[in-house]
């Protein structure tokens, strides 16, 4: 238990009891199945194949029985083809961009937007946040929902908001100390870049910067990078989640207690389930998560594949919260990298990364295949005071950091120290992999 004074937004549903939960979800999920065979050609087309009815669906327990959907989807009746409501009901488009191609987009109905800004209401209080504070946005405003989200969410609570939207690091930097922002809202990466530019400049979290917290998603990081964020800004570093088919950031958060993800149950259905066969799988083991949208109108997903790979708990919070938690997202199906038939996660490095002394969290991996046989470089930028060090110090910096790679991944990498601040900085989600052998 961290001690900390815990902030609940909406008591009444955060902490409902499991038994309350399970009849809201249940009956929540029967009139989104009822919605979506209606008015979703598609989604029919795939129930009746199953042999499912919409009044086969009446608990949560019955949620197996459906079919799931997928990013594919999005793309193959981009970009309207899955509203579950007319068009003229639509007040707003969010996207994402895919690797490939158009991105998939989500229509937002009023009653949508407003679920969203609750989420955010909710993830922002857990973070400490009232209406007394200045919260800094620096997500971006657009297409993506990082910075629409924020800004709904410290809206509605009443609190001070600076939509900077990402970038221009000076200024935002300027505007924190000016305005006296007390919260901060990017990237994990952004989040570190700023932490690192403060001190370059001579200024002292608590004193010239006045940041309490932060709400840091939109890509995974690890628990080393947290610690890290928190060093640097002086702050408490709270974890969220989202993503925009789901209705974008807010569909799950830290507490104070920093202990898995609060999910916004009344919301949102949670499964794990096993990537491979699609069966679910019990609290704490990892697996796939899948989320069913349960009160939203506009494109409700029903058991989304999400890629993300985390588990579940039901254990008790602390913070007397009464809803499941997500862990940190650990990897993605589809990020993580196959070496030499080694499951690799990004997530893995970041953390000998983070943790060794010497070496700034700017990473890349690059992958190829060499003579048929996989290749893994690790580039990763050194610190200005590793940089004047003596050439054989650097050289044991290197050699460790090879030898932790191989002693937590399991794969020998190629380790390449780079020069300080020669490697891209990020404003919004980091890239971290350049595959070249899907080249
Ligand atoms: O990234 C929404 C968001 C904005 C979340 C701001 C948090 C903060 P998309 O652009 O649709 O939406 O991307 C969703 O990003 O499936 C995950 O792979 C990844 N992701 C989001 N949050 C986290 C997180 C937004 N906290 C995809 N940890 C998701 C790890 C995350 N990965």
């Amino acid at each position: 238990m961290s001690g900390k004074k815990h902030l609940i937004y909406n008591p009444e549903k955060e902490c409902m009891s499991r038994d309350e939960m399970h009849a809201w979800q249940s009956a929540k999920l029967a009139e989104t199945v009822r919605r979506e065979y209606e008015n979703v050609p598609m989604y029919r087309a795939r129930m009746d194949a199953k042999g499912v009815k919409p009044e086969d669906i009446r608990t949560v327990e019955d949620l197996k029985y459906l079919p799931f959907m997928e990013k594919t989807d999005l793309r193959d009746y981009y970009p309207f083809d899955l509203l579950a409501s007319p068009r003229s009901e639509i007040v707003r488009i969010h996207g994402s961009s895919g690797t490939t191609g158009k991105p998939i987009v989500s229509g937002y109905t009023r009653n949508d937007v407003d679920v969203w800004s609750e989420m955010m209401a909710r993830t922002l209080t857990a973070a400490g946040c009232t209406k007394d504070d200045v919260v800094q946005v620096a997500y971006g405003f657009g297409l993506f929902t990082g910075g629409f989200g924020a800004y709904q969410g410290a809206d509605k609570i009443g609190a001070m908001v600076v939509p900077m939207s990402s970038g221009n690091t000076q200024r935002q930097i300027m505007m924190m100390q000016d305005l006296g922002a007390t919260m901060l809202c990017c990237t994990p990466s952004y989040a570190t870049y700023l932490g690192e530019t403060i001190r370059e400049m001579g200024l002292a979290p608590g004193k010239d910067i006045k940041l309490k917290a932060g709400c840091f998603g939109a890509e995974p990081w690890s628990e080393a990078m947290r610690v890290r964020i928190e060093e640097l800004l002086g702050i408490d570093a709270c974890d969220i989640y989202g993503l925009t088919e789901l209705g974008g950031p807010g569909v799950a958060f830290n507490c104070l207690e920093k202990d898995g993800m609060h999910i916004n149950e009344d919301h949102v259905i949670a499964e794990i389930i096993d990537p491979a066969t699609g069966e679910q799988l019990p609290y704490g083991e990892k697996g796939e998560l899948v989320f069913t949208s349960i009160t939203k109108t506009g494109m409700p997903m029903l058991r989304y594949r999400t890629h993300d790979i985390c588990s579940l708990t039901d254990k008790p919070c602390a913070c007397g919260r009464s809803t499941i938690r997500m862990s940190r997202i650990t990897g993605r199906t589809d990020d993580m990298l196959i070496i030499r038939g080694v499951n690799v996660f990004p997530s893995q490095i970041e953390t000998v990364l983070v943790k060794t002394q010497g070496v700034a969290p700017h990473y890349m991996l690059v992958v190829d295949r060499v003579n048929n046989s996989d290749t893994l470089e690790v580039q990763v930028e050194m610190t200005e005071e590793m940089f004047s060090d003596t050439v054989g110090q650097i050289e044991n910096v290197r050699r460790y950091i090879t030898e932790q790679i191989k002693s937590v991944v399991g794969i020998s990498a190629k380790v390449t120290l780079n020069a300080p601040k020669s490697m891209p900085r990020s404003e919004g989600k980091a890239k971290r992999i350049i595959d070249n052998r899907k080249l």
